[in-house]
Parts: C-alpha cells; sequence; structure tokens
C-alpha cells in the first residue's frame, strides 16, 4: 500500500510550539502530573513523541479530566455513567491480545504492545458526541488506524472493518445483564477506517487509557456518535458484507450502522439539533459531521443521509 508515504496531516493542523508548551503548563495545573521536561505521552507512546496536534476550532476547551474520566458510557460495568469509573476496575488491561482476522495477509493473534510497538503516536484532541446529546472535548492518543490498516494489509474483499469487544463476564460484570447482545461490536466501511481522523486510541490527557474509557484500546471516529467507539477492543476483523453491530442490533430504528452526527437529523425520541457540553450552561448548536465535515463529507456524496442515519 501507498498510504503511509503521504503526509499524515495538514501542516496547518499542527499546532506551534507556543500552543504545545502552554498546553503542556495547563496539563500540569490541571493535575495531570508531568515532571518537567517529561513527555505528555505515556511511556509505552513516548518513543517519538509527535508534535501536539489539534483539530477543532481553538475556542473549545478541553473537557477536565475528571469528567472524561469520570462521566462514561461503557456499559459491560453498568449503565449509569459513574458506573464504569467505580466498577472498572475488575478489568485487566495488560498484556492483551488482539485477533486480526478476516481478509487480510497474515491472520492470527497478536500481542498488542509488540503489534504497535512500530507505530509513530499521534495526540489529537477532538470533540466527542454522545447521540444521547452529551459532548466533550478530550485529547486523545493513539496511533492513526490507517497506518495500522496499511501494516495488516487487508484483501480487495475487505469492504469493513469489524471491532469487538471483550466478551468475559467475570472481567466485565455487566455483561452478566442481557442489557445489550454480548460482546459489543462495532463496523466503520472500509473508506471511513482509512479517513485521516480515525484513531486507534491508546491514552487521553498523555496518560495509559483508563479502563472506564476502553483500556487498554478503543476506536474513535470523531464526526460520529460515540457509540462507534467500540472500547476494549480485542478483535479487527475485515469483512466484505456490513456488519451486524451491537446497537443497530438492539433498536434498528433508532441506531443507523452510520451514525454520523446530523444535526438535522433526529433520534426518534429526541432532538439532535442542541447537544449540552459537559461543564456549560447553555446548550450548543450541533455541527454536520460534528464539526468535521471538511474531512469527511466527501465519502458520503451521494448517499441520503436521512435514510442512512
Ligand atoms: N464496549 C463498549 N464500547 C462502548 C460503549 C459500551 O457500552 N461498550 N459505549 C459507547 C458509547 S454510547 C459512547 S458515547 C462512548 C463513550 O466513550 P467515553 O466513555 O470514553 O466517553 O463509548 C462507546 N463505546
Ligand atoms: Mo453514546
Amino acid at each position: 500500500m501507498h498510504l503511509l508515504s503521504k503526509p499524515l496531516l495538514p501542516t496547518r493542523d499542527i499546532t506551534d510550539e507556543k500552543t504545545f508548551v502552554d498546553r503542556r503548563a495547563f496539563l500540569t495545573s490541571i493535575g495531570v502530573g508531568l515532571a518537567a521536561g517529561a513527555s505528555v505521552l505515556s511511556p509505552r507512546l513516548a518513543a517519538a513523541a509527535p508534535a501536539f496536534r489539534r483539530w477543532q476550532g481553538e475556542e473549545d476547551k478541553l473537557t477536565p479530566y475528571a469528567d472524561v474520566t469520570g462521566y462514561n458510557n461503557f456499559y459491560e460495568f453498568g449503565t449509569g455513567k459513574s458506573d464504569p469509573a467505580q466498577n472498572a476496575g475488575s478489568l485487566h488491561p495488560h498484556p492483551w491480545k488482539i485477533e486480526i482476522a478476516g481478509d487480510v495477509k497474515k491472520p492470527g493473534i497478536v500481542d498488542l504492545d509488540e503489534f504497535l510497538r512500530p507505530f509513530q503516536p499521534v495526540e489529537r484532541v477532538y470533540r466527542h458526541r454522545c447521540v444521547e446529546g452529551w459532548s466533550m472535548v478530550i485529547p486523545w492518543s493513539g496511533i492513526p488506524l490507517r497506518d495500522i490498516i496499511a501494516r495488516i494489509e487487508p484483501g480487495t474483499k475487505a469492504k469493513f472493518v469489524e471491532f469487538t469487544t471483550l466478551h468475559d463476564p467475570k472481567q466485565m460484570p455487566g455483561q452478566n445483564r442481557s442489557v445489550l447482545p454480548w460482546p459489543y461490536v462495532e463496523a466503520l466501511r472500509m473508506d471511513e477506517a482509512m479517513n485521516l481522523l480515525t484513531l486507534f486510541v491508546t491514552g487521553v490527557y498523555g496518560k495509559p487509557l483508563p479502563n472506564q474509557n476502553g483500556a487498554p484500546v478503543r476506536l474513535c471516529a470523531p464526526w460520529k456518535y460515540g457509540f462507534k467507539g467500540g472500547k476494549s477492543i480485542v478483535r479487527i476483523r475485515f469483512v466484505e458484507a456490513q456488519p451486524h453491530t451491537t446497537w443497530n442490533i438492539a433498536a434498528p430504528e433508532e441506531y443507523g450502522f452510520y451514525a454520523n452526527v446530523n444535526p438535522t437529523v433526529d433520534h426518534p425520541r429526541w432532538t439532535q439539533a442542541r447537544e449540552h457540553r459537559a461543564g456549560e450552561f447553555f446548550k450548543r448548536k450541533t455541527l454536520m459531521f460534528n464539526g468535521y465535515a471538511e474531512q469527511v463529507a466527501s465519502m458520503y456524496t451521494g448517499l441520503d443521509l436521512r435514510a442512512n442515519f
């Protein structure tokens, strides 16, 4: 594949050094705890610390670490927003194995740390919009999924990529209740998976992902509703047919396969025109594709977004 030879990001999105330094001071001030001169990336990501990169309007403030890690959706640990932070201690994310399956050059099971070692990690600030109407602004770190896919070398039959969460009721007590069909499965069309924005997330706020955010690795496609970002991934499968995904199985009339953030297509039970940004009093207008239209809209030309919600 030729994709790795292309520049990963347009240069205008690389924040200048001063902003990077200011942000490090900010991270320290909110207690993320950086020793002087320390990298903002976790040790496992520090190998080649990149410039900080920002994909958002400068007016959007980062959501505090306490909210990012204390107000979550992760039904494997309960359906309340504080349940994951309270209950996810039973998850053991190290060591971690991931199965690479389907139409790929070399299917098999890999150790996550070993698998990620050759990659250049990036840090990106993304808006995060839950289908329920809340939103945050989160500094994720991880590997652009396109780099990972380029290395996996899927075959010509790979039209979709499916991500499966761990299924282990001992570690995930919420799986003893059938609130959702387990394991949690999500998927992207191949071009969506290869989009510059799509991130294989291993950290947040420069630290490894806390269990409640999907340790050791979860997905992020920031122009889609949050439920597309499957957590604690144990299998990546490349397939020809559109996969059956958890929320779409659970309530197909409410949660479509695409799940692109779209203020003009309401959820059957509530509006999607506005959102509640964590920490703000007044609601904000939700932006088309969560504000990432410039980077993603061309993937959907000719697709009826009302039918394909
Ligand atoms: N395995 C799994 N992944 C999941 C979920 C879940 O319940 N189980 N919830 C999804 C939903 S609805 C959202 S909004 C995001 C929340 O991510 P966060 O808690 O890191 O903000 O995770 C998504 N990934
Ligand atoms: Mo969500």
